[in-house]
Parts: C-alpha cells; sequence; structure tokens
C-alpha cells in the first residue's frame, strides 16, 4: 500500500478536454458555484428540470430525524413513467431505448414506445398474480430486455424489486428471497454465458424447495419465468408462469399511479463486514434525481445522437442505476449485451461498440486489465472511432490501466471519467465533469456540485490537503440509501456510529495538493474482486460450513487482474485429515463449496491447508499477516501475536 501511495504521489500528468468537447459540454462550471450558494435549492432545480411530478414538493430535504433522511417528501411521482411514457408523450417514441445483443449473436432493438408497451403488459402479468405497492418481488435473469421491464414493470406498481445477480448460487438467492420475504420470483430457463447456456430456474426451484425448518413460511406464490436459454427446466404447474404466455394474454394498457417520493423503489444486497450481505434500501424521488443529473452530466449525454454502452450487470447497482434508471429517465439510447466479454472471441466488446457506434462507454478496471494483458492488437482491429467518453467504476483504476484505456480505446482523445459510488450511495458521488475538469490518471477527483465530502483521520478531523484518511460524506444526499432492509439499528452503526453526523463509506482515501481525492480501497474486512464486493465474513462462513474445515480465515490479495482475489487459510479437522485425504482433493472441494454457497466469483483463488491461525490475545484473526503471506512479502509485526511462532509455521507451509 505504501508503495502504491508514493506512486499516487508523483502521478502529474494531466489531461485537459479539447476544445470542441468543451464547447459541447452538458455540464458547466456554474453547476459548482450554484450548488456550493445554495445546496438544497440545487437539488430542488434538478429534481423539477429532469424528473415529471404528478404532485410538485414543497419541502427539499427533511433531516429531522437524522440519519434517515427524507427528499421532496410531499411530491409523488411514477419513476417508470418517467423512464417511459414520458418520451413517447413528448414524441421520442421511436427514439431506440436498448440495443440488444446476445451472447449467441442473436440481436433486438426497442423503441421507447416498444418498451414502453411491454412494461405496461408485464405490470398487467404482476397486477394479476397479486402484486401490490410495496411487495417485493425478486429478479433473477441474464442481462436480456426482460430484466428492465421486470424492474420497470415492479417499480410502475409501486412495488420493490431485489434484483439477485445470476451469479449467485440457490442458497444466496434463497436467503434474499426470505430477507426481503419476496411474493414473486421473475427469473429465466437459463442465459447464454462463455458460449453456452448457463441454467437459472433450477437454483430458483431449489432455493424455494430447501427451506427445512429454518427458513421463514414461504412467502413466494408464484415463479415467472421468460423462456431464453431453451433449455429443459422442471415444471411446477401451481407455481410457475411462462412470461411470453401471461404477456402475451395481459393487455398493452395500463395506466401510472403516482407514489410518494420516499415510496420504496428497490433493495439490493451487498457485502458487508459480517456475513450476513445487507439489503440496501433506496427510494424514488431522490434517487430517481440523482441517478439523472449524473448520468446526464458525468456521461455528457446528448441524448438524441449518443450511443450510450454500460457494461454492468443489473445485478449490480451500477446496472440499477446507470442501466435502468438513469439512462431510461433521460431518454437514452442504450446498448445492452448478454455474455461475456470474450465469447465467442476476445475482440467481442469491441465489435458491439463497432457496431452501434457506441459514444458513451463505461465499464469497470479489471475488464480494462485483462484486455490490458491480450494486447493492443485486438481492440485495434475495430473501428473504435465513435467513442467520444470513457467512465470507469468499482474500484482504482491504475495510471497504467488509465492510460491504456485512453490511448488504445478511447483514441486519446475522449475524456475519461473515474467515477466513485457505492450501492448506499445510489449514484456517483466523486467524478470529474467531462469538458470542465483536467483529468488525472488514478485519481477520482472531485465531488459532484451538491455533493459534500471530506477525508478525516479516526476521530473525524479532517486530514487537509497532502494527507490520507476515511472518506467521508458530510451532507444528506438525494440518491442516499434510506436504511438497511429490516435493520435499521445496523444501519444506524455501519455507516453513523463512528463519525456521528457523517457518513462513514468504508474506503481509505487521500487529498493531493490540489485537493483531488485518491481512493485507496476498503478499510474494513470487504474485499474487491473485479469490482465485486465480497465480506471475508461470508466466504469464511461458508468455508467452516463445510464438514472438512474447523476454522477459516480469509482475505483480499492483490491480483493483476482482478484487482483483488480470494485467499484462504483454513484448518482441517483432525478426523478428516486421518482419512488422508490429499490436500488438492480438499482444496478442490472447498472451491467448489464455496461457490455453491455464495456462486462462482467468491471461490477462493487459492486455499492454503494450515495447521493454525495467527490471533491476537483477544482471539482476533490477524488478516493483515495473512495478507502479508498471501502477497508474498516478509511478514510484517507480530508481537501481538498470542503464539508469535505460528507465522513462521504458516510461512513454511505456504512457501
Ligand atoms: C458502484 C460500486 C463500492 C466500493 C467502494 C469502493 C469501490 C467503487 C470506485 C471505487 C475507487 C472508484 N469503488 N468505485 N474505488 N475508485 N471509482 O462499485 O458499488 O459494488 O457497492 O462497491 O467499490 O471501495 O466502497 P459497490
Amino acid at each position: 500500500m505504501s508503495n502504491r501511495i508514493d506512486n499516487l504521489l508523483h502521478e502529474d500528468r494531466r489531461f485537459a478536454p479539447s476544445d470542441e468537447f468543451a464547447a459541447n459540454a452538458v455540464a458547466n462550471a456554474e453547476l459548482y458555484a450554484e450548488a456550493s450558494d445554495d445546496r438544497l435549492g440545487f437539488w430542488a432545480r434538478q429534481a423539477r428540470e429532469l424528473v415529471t411530478w404528478e404532485k410538485p414538493f414543497t419541502q427539499t430535504l427533511d433531516w429531522s430525524n437524522p440519519p434517515f433522511a427524507k427528499w421532496f417528501d410531499d411530491g409523488t411521482l411514477n419513476v417508470a413513467y418517467n423512464c417511459l411514457d414520458r418520451h413517447v408523450d413528448a414524441g421520442n417514441g421511436d427514439r431506440v431505448a436498448l440495443h440488444f445483443e446476445g451472447e449467441p449473436g442473436d440481436s433486438r432493438s426497442l423503441t421507447y414506445a416498444e418498451l414502453t408497451a411491454e412494461v405496461k403488459r408485464a405490470a398487467n402479468v404482476l397486477t394479476g398474480l397479486g402484486i401490490r405497492a410495496g411487495d417485493r418481488v425478486a429478479i433473477y435473469l441474464p442481462m436480456i430486455p426482460e430484466a428492465v421491464i421486470a424492474m420497470l414493470a415492479v417499480a410502475r406498481l409501486g412495488a420493490v424489486h431485489s434484483v439477485v445477480f445470476g451469479g449467485f448460487s440457490a442458497d444466496s438467492l434463497r436467503s434474499r428471497i426470505d430477507d426481503a420475504a419476496a411474493k414473486l420470483v421473475i427469473t429465466a430457463d437459463g442465459g447464454w454465458r462463455k458460449g453456452k447456456v448457463s441454467p437459472l430456474k433450477p437454483a430458483v426451484d431449489a432455493a424455494l424447495e430447501a427451506r427445512g425448518d429454518l427458513g421463514p413460511q414461504d412467502t413466494v406464490t408464484n415463479v415467472l419465468v421468460v423462456k431464453r436459454g431453451e433449455n429443459t427446466v422442471d415444471w411446477n404447474p401451481e407455481r410457475d408462469r411462462w412470461w411470453h404466455d401471461e404477456l402475451a394474454a395481459a393487455s398493452p394498457d395500463h395506466t401510472a399511479e403516482a407514489f410518494p417520493a420516499e415510496n420504496p423503489l428497490f433493495i439490493l444486497y451487498t457485502s458487508g463486514t459480517t456475513g450476513k450481505p445487507k439489503g440496501i434500501l433506496h427510494t424514488s424521488g431522490g434517487y430517481l434525481t440523482q441517478a439523472a443529473f449524473t448520468h446526464k452530466n458525468v456521461f455528457d449525454l446528448h441524448a438524441d445522437s449518443d450511443v450510450y454502452w454500460c457494461t454492468a450487470d443489473i445485478g449490480w447497482i451500477t446496472g440499477h442505476t446507470y442501466v435502468t434508471y438513469g439512462p431510461l429517465a433521460n431518454g437514452a439510447t442504450q446498448v445492452i449485451y448478454e455474455g461475456t466479454p470474450d465469447s465467442p472471441h476476445p475482440g467481442r466488446w469491441w465489435e458491439i461498440i463497432e457496431k452501434y457506434k457506441v459514444s458513451i462507454f463505461y465499464t469497470a478496471p479489471t475488464a480494462i486489465r485483462s484486455f490490458m494483458k491480450l494486447g493492443r492488437k485486438i481492440p485495434k482491429q475495430f473501428d473504435l472511432s465513435s467513442l467520444r467518453l470513457l467512465g470507469s467504476v468499482g474500484e482504482p483504476i491504475n495510471p497504467e490501466a488509465w492510460m491504456w484505456y485512453r490511448k488504445v480505446i478511447g483514441g486519446k482523445t475522449a475524456p475519461i471519467v473515474d467515477t466513485w459510488w457505492q450501492t448506499e450511495t445510489g449514484a456517483i458521488m466523486i467524478s470529474a465533469l467531462p469538458g470542465i475538469t483536467e483529468t488525472k490518471p488514478g485519481s477520482a477527483q472531485v465531488p459532484l456540485p451538491g455533493i459534500a465530502i471530506d477525508v478525516v483521520d479516526d476521530d473525524g478531523n479532517p486530514v487537509g490537503e497532502g494527507n490520507g484518511g476515511l472518506l467521508v460524506v458530510t451532507e444528506p444526499w438525494p440518491s442516499m440509501l434510506r436504511g438497511i432492509w429490516g435493520d435499521p439499528e445496523r444501519f444506524q452503526e455501519t455507516y453513523w456510529e463512528k463519525f456521528g453526523d457523517k457518513y462513514f463509506a468504508g474506503d481509505g482515501a487521500r487529498l493531493d495538493d490540489d485537493g483531488d481525492v485518491w481512493l485507496l480501497g476498503r478499510v474494513d474486512d470487504v474485499m474487491n474482486v473485479s469490482g465485486h464486493r465480497l465480506s471475508t465474513a461470508e466466504i469464511e462462513s461458508a468455508l467452516v460450513s463445510h464438514p472438512f474445515t474447523a476454522e477459516a480465515a480469509v482475505v483480499g490479495a492483490s491480483d493483476e487482474t482482478t484487482g483483488q482475489a480470494v485467499v484462504a487459510f483454513v484448518i482441517i479437522k483432525e478426523s478428516q485429515l486421518e482419512e488422508s485425504k490429499a490436500v488438492e482433493d480438499i482444496q478442490a472441494v472447498l472451491r467448489t463449496h464455496v461457490g455453491e454457497q455464495i456462486g462462482p466469483i467468491a471461490r477462493p483463488r487459492q486455499i492454503f491447508v494450515v495447521n493454525e491461525l495467527p490471533k491476537t490475545r483477544s482471539g482476533k484473526i490477524m488478516r493483515r499477516l495473512l495478507r502479508d503471506v498471501a502477497e508474498g512479502r516478509e511478514i510484517g509485526d507480530t508481537t501481538t501475536l498470542a503464539d508469535t511462532t505460528v507465522m513462521q509455521i504458516i510461512t513454511e507451509k505456504v512457501g
């Protein structure tokens, strides 16, 4: 880490936007002045200009009961109407909303009029299945248009979606269904990944069956199944319905009802420092305002000419805010792609950019680094000249990857916006504004207009320029989380207890001499693997749930491609070892087990079988030392260990 900070301090490259870009930029520098003069007035103006309200709000922020914020509280709106009908009403019904590219090469484009009609039908189907405002609907789908349609149909009814990433296991799905007490699950038979169909419906079946006596009573009454993979599926005629049959029979007319600004819109689960994922709750008016504002200004969106592509899956917050809500609220034309970047060939993404003339491209550093490894020859085979703006999200982007992105993908001209935000923040918080900010490789740079952030020490005192500390948000913002589903105490504890009046993001950061922010990674036990948050505790409990394992410790070790990688240290039960199992077999079994319990992304890159774990006298595992081992470094200070010889033994084992 210290090495990295030094490198960052020596970064003095700067890239100013071209005159042409600056002249046509959507954002303007006055936004900063306006927001610093009257922050709430600034957000009220954005909310009035970017969102259509059924009943206008009169109060911008109610912060009388912190940390529970209410934004635009007495206003009413329908989020789906804002993403659909109003564009059709404004004469843009023929504009393409979604260019869908399937992994096997099939494609389909939906205009705003077509997408609106589909969502109306789906809303009628959901109503027919008993879904009402406030009900929870779990969505477990591949990246196909139906994923967006399903989210918007739920939102249209004032119901609450909980999208579960299609790569998650039946167990993960079940715990999310249970936690939110979902009434309906929307899934698909399967989706395309890496050249073959990856089934989804079996995981839903397993999640709904394997409840045992532990889970709460079965809240799910129906499963709606999109046909995509054409794989054979088991069918429960009482519970399961085909999406296409139901939609074909449904009326295409549906009038969107308005709901209060603070009506819950979705729950999205994310890893925390303890094992149990947190259901992050977002509501309607404030979320949509900041989603639309940031999408328009950070990506310099010219809705009538741009083609926008965000590569995130809808299972992540980036897919919620920058595939579904932001772009559609702004009437953008966007690409969605079902599959993996290298299927059927390593140039697939660049081919898609060429095919649709994508002008705005938003992806994660892990993807950029894996393309870098393959070399520039691959992207050079495609015409990427349509690209005029590039974005990065999910983890710090190292300056080398930033420079490669700029040169090889952006043709040395497209500005890069490195956007810092979280599931909890709902929308981008820190980023350059293209056309205005001079960009700096590796730094997320400046808080957006209307956003107040700081870097503080452990006691909450600002560290000032040139110093490092903890990133905090010092004022409430429109798209902030409104809580953790069903657990207000955990909400207070996790984010607000440390500093009282400031939101604690869990990230380390440093301010350089210009006051620009450099993100340094998580300060808690959360790892960032390919931009996905995983908790050490969650993987440890998956490992320990296997009969082989007596104890486990998991660390995030730095990895050239994925940013961090999961490395596990496990102690195997004596009884199991006595059966003289080969270490390789144990490792393979445990890797598979973690994949089944959580999902393939959580599978450890390495599992070391050890006899002991380094612990303090109070019994806390010293992950810092294990990280030293995992990263092949000399072991740091071991004086607080209960048994100081243990690290030597581990190092010998691993060596
Ligand atoms: C949007 C998203 C949030 C965590 C966050 C931080 C890391 C995200 C970043 C970044 C450095 C950026 N992170 N963007 N770190 N630079 N531009 O990724 O949400 O999945 O909740 O993860 O990701 O550590 O705290 P989420």
